[in-house]
């Protein structure tokens, strides 16, 4: 495509479209169409971040003071327009990330149910009133927002983890500084594009891409931020959250995972096959609730075994502009290396490769970057294959004599985000519950997703900070401020509690 052809998109500062101050720009591509550009994007740099926390600053006292169900007012307006552009973002999730537009339109969907919870929270967001000990006095609690956020996004839910980040950040009365991932930011304009047409005032929200060692970094280090909502890789996320404890800033990551399905010999294996192979292999992998071992216990193991590789057989890889697809191209060309790297290491560290393992070439598939649904059995549980999160196709199978065993090695890795167990029976479906490792806990349903109105997150390396989503994002988004108020007619003999 020739350059004259394609559309240049800005920054989004001040309730203006700027150009960076850098003078530069990046182009992205469709990873289904590897030469197909879609767009040119801003390369910025650490003065429009400056830039743009000081807008957000600006803009900071009206917003803050603009009563919360007035600005719920903008969220109902917003999802009305994503309900009208909705075909038209999912399209252009799919060309940008790749994954298919089914998935695409749910992630919309997903975006719209966040913030009509959130604009819900405008009508509620509870403070408490709890007696005092002193006669005369009023005692309650209240929020308060932080300030201005940065709030830092993958490429993966382009829409959704953005909207879950900003709809309860806005409600909550804070100005916003976000950081689209600089694989995404096609996604990233069409929803800063939904907010300013839903007349949130200029200032209130902004946008700048860019690399995260520039822009995200000048976000965390900014004084004038006061809190920093950050998804992505645990390595990045454990500097950011270093970096703004020593600035003593409120700091929320939600980081990798290595989520598990166990499978006991009592499930109903139909069901458990649907689920894994949905938890493995949709969205390629690429989703930090992805399925990404499982761990079966033993008398069912080779059946397992030999309905999973058939039914893996069955999926159709393609691109996810085609509704037949099951499997789309990995996300980018460095996703698709990473991916391949980790296929080759399994191999290397004897592991035993029983299905897939290929990148998918001839035809369509030249043109991105398609691998294969790649199974390894016989993984050590000291591997890198088993111990590392991949975010691609890749899946690896666990025998284990017992649920006890089972947990242990559900339990063996860093993360803890989310995890699934099918059973019928209710004793070892509690047991199991109440020993695993993980903060989203699924009992005969895939490790996936979640519910926008319950709190999103994990525990040891896969989250740090808060929970997202539900109440626990207005907890996050605000400060609660207690206040005592005295009412007595005089002075008092103990004019103060203790
Ligand atoms: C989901 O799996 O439905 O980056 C959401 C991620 C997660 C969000 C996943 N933070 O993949």
């Amino acid at each position: 495509m020739a350059t004259s052809q394609v559309t240049r998109y800005n920054n989004y500062i001040g309730g203006q479209w700027v150009e960076a101050g850098t003078g530069r720009t990046y182009s992205i591509y469709n990873p289904a169409s590897k030469d197909t550009v879609l767009g040119e994007f801003q390369t910025s740099g650490v003065e429009d971040a400056l830039k743009a926390v000081d807008a957000a600053q600006e803009a900071l006292a009206g917003w803050a003071g603009t009563p919360a169900p007035i600005r719920a007012g903008v969220l109902f307006r917003a999802i009305e327009i994503l309900r009208q552009r909705g075909d038209d973002i999912a399209r252009t999730i799919t060309l940008e990330e790749g994954k298919p537009l089914s998935d695409a339109q749910g992630e919309v969907k997903r975006a719209m149910n966040i913030m009509e919870y959130a604009a819900g929270e405008g009508r509620r967001m509870f403070g408490y009133t709890t007696p005092s000990e002193l006669p005369d006095t009023v005692a309650y609690t209240v929020r308060r927002p932080l300030g201005v956020v940065a709030i830092i996004t993958p490429w993966n839910f382009p829409i959704a983890i953005p909207a879950w980040k900003i709809a309860p950040a806005l409600i909550c009365g804070n100005t916003i500084v976000f950081k689209p991932a600089s694989a995404t930011p096609w996604s990233a304009v069409k929803l800063m594009e939904v907010f300013e047409e839903a007349g949130l005032p200029p200032g209130v929200m902004n946008m700048v891409t860019g690399p995260g060692a520039s822009v995200g970094n000048a976000l965390v280090e900014s004084p004038l931020v006061k809190g920093i909502s950050f998804t992505g890789s645990t390595e990045i996320g454990t500097g950011i959250y270093a970096q703004g404890a020593g600035l003593l800033k409120k700091v929320q990551c939600e980081m990798g995972g290595k989520n598990a399905v166990i499978l006991l010999a009592d499930a109903d294996l139909d069901k458990a096959l649907g689920g894994i192979i949905q938890g493995a292999f949709g969205s390629t992998g690429q989703r930090c609730t992805a399925t990404s071992r499982v761990i079966v216990e033993e008398p069912i193991y080779d059946q397992f075994m030999e309905e999973l590789i058939d039914r893996t057989s069955k999926l159709k890889i393609g691109d996810g502009l085609d509704p037949e697809v099951d499997v789309s191209p990995l996300a980018s060309k460095s996703q698709f290396d990473i991916v391949m790297e980790y296929i080759g290491m399994g191999t290397e560290e004897g592991a035993d490769l029983v299905y897939g393992g290929n990148s998918v070439t001839g035809g369509i598939y030249d043109q991105g970057y398609y691998i294969e649904p790649t199974i390894f059995t016989g993984v050590g549980l000291d591997m890198r294959i088993a111990q590392e999160e991949i975010f691609g196709p890749v899946l690896t199978v666990f025998k284990a004599n017992d649920l006890q065993d089972a947990i242990q090695i559900s339990n063996s890795v860093k993360f803890g985000l989310s995890s699934s167990v099918y059973t019928k029976d209710l004793t070892q479906a509690f047991e199991y519950i109440n020993t695993v490792e993980a903060g989203m806990v699924h009992v005969n349903a895939p490790t996936l997703g979640g519910e926008v109105h319950l709190p999103f997150g994990g525990l040891k390396s896969s989250g740090v900070g808060h929970r997202e989503q539900g109440t626990e994002a207005v907890a996050f988004f605000s400060e609660v401020i207690t206040v005592y108020i005295d009412h007595a007619a005089s002075a008092r003999e103990r004019a103060r509690f203790i």
